[in-house]
């Protein structure tokens, strides 16, 4: 592999052996991240790359587009079929793209959107300061009712949804482990006029699997999505609208010529690739799984009394109070597990007395590794060995023999070529 850049460009091809290993010999725990089959990174890499293709299928701006117009379409058309809607966006580069370019063809500057408190599970890009579209749109907020059990607060929400009129009522998150209420949002979302939109970016996979609730059937009209999590695709993003034409034609406007330019061809060929992989029944066993293996790492977390927020997960992930169980702050975690071969990221807690870059919590989850072929078994163990070593008190011999037996359940489970 990678036998042109080894002969042209030395630096590269080391940093992408040293990956490729790195990949290989340890275990991916962070929940937003996967492997992709061979033929989503044959097409991610491919002469698409060379084109530019601004527009939409049948409505170019530049000659050349046969083939362009076919792998988008294929595309749009399977992940219409996925996710049982009238219209897709598969242009946006990123999920930060999707939800900004949405967040435009929607509002007027200064409108409002209700989203999640961010510290109790919220996404960048779901209005923390520090990004831009704060200083267009307005923010606000509702929270959990309490942490341990992850019911979100109803009450709250309606309360601020008729105080601040918002005209997006936001579900979705990147730390929240739970089903939510949908009909729930649904219902405050039409009491106030706003549209029901969900971020679908961790769970786009098991919702595609079915073993997740598609929030379209309770009648959200916009999912926003990346495509490289659970969903198992290349890096990018996707907008979905369940019926509204008129919608779905302003978000289109929006992505382009609003916000973006042209479109990553290649990127949109492995989206189809991967689109084609998560219509196969295989691909529900894989969903399936993912959830059971989550069960089987949340049992052992529950048995060595290490809390975890919400009590559990419903999902693809788990977020623990390292902190607040073991003493050990979310950063110390990830670097200690590092040293074993287990890939995780540290993380804020509900309501976090501790700064973000050294947080309370980790988040973990098992997609990556269940699709290297884990069950719960092996999910167990593993959720034992990051007991042991965070238990360890860093004791060298300890962590030597965790890394030996991480080491020995990569070579047993090599990352798989193909899914289908
Ligand atoms: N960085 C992603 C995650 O890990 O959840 C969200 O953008």
């Amino acid at each position: 592999m990678y036998d042109y850049v080894r002969k042209q460009d030395k630096e590269v091809f080391e940093a992408l052996e040293g990956e490729e290993k790195r990949e290989a010999l340890g275990l991916e725990l962070i929940p937003s991240e996967n492997y992709v089959s061979r033929a989503v990174r044959e097409a991610n890499s491919s002469i698409f790359t060379n084109k530019y293709s601004e527009g939409y299928p049948g409505k170019r701006y530049y000659g050349g587009q046969t083939y362009t117009d076919i792998v988008e379409d294929l595309a749009r058309d399977r992940a219409k079929q996925l996710f049982n809607c009238k219209f897709a966006n598969v242009q946006p580069h990123a999920g930060a793209n999707a939800n900004i370019g949405l967040y435009f063809a929607l509002l007027e500057p200064g409108d409002t959107i209700l989203g999640m408190d961010l510290s109790h599970g919220g996404h960048l890009t779901h209005g923390h300061p520090v990004t831009y579209i704060t200083k267009i749109f307005k923010f606000v907020r509702y929270k959990m009712k309490n942490p341990d059990t992850g019911e979100i607060d109803y009450t709250e929400m309606r309360e601020v949804a008729k105080r601040e009129k918002p005209k997006i009522v936001l579900a979705g998150y990147s730390a929240y482990p739970r089903e939510l209420n949908y009909a729930k949002f649904v219902e405050i979302a039409r009491e106030v006029g706003a549209y029901a939109v969900m971020d679908i970016a961790h769970i786009a996979g098991l919702i595609a699997g079915k073993v997740m609730k598609n929030p379209f059937d309770f009648g959200f009209d916009i999912m926003t999505t990346t495509t490289h999590k659970t969903l198992r695709g290349p890096r990018g993003g996707m907008i979905l609208t369940r019926e509204n034409e008129e919608v779905a034609k302003k978000i289109d406007k929006s992505i382009f010529p609003g916000f973006q330019g042209g479109p990553l061809m290649n990127t949109i060929a492995a989206k189809a690739v991967c689109f084609g992989e998560a219509l196969s029944p295989k691909f529900k066993t894989y969903a399936a799984q993912i959830l059971k293996n989550a069960k089987a790492m949340e049992e052992v977390f529950r048995k060595a009394g290490i809390r975890m927020l919400t009590g559990g997960t419903d999902s693809h992930l788990i977020l623990a109070d390292v902190f607040g169980s073991i003493g050990m702050t979310g950063k110390e975690a990830e670097s200690l597990l590092d040293e074993v071969g287990i890939t995780l990221n540290k993380n804020a807690i509900a309501d976090d007395t501790r700064g973000p870059m050294d947080p309370s919590g980790i988040r973990f989850g098992p997609p990556a590794i269940t699709t290297r072929g884990f069950k719960e078994k092996e999910c167990a163990r593993v959720a034992e060995l990051m007991v042991e070593a965070m238990k360890s008190k860093g004791e060298k011999k300890k962590l030597s023999a965790i890394r030996e037996e991480i080491r020995g359940l990569c070579k047993k489970f090599p990352i798989p070529d193909s899914f289908v």
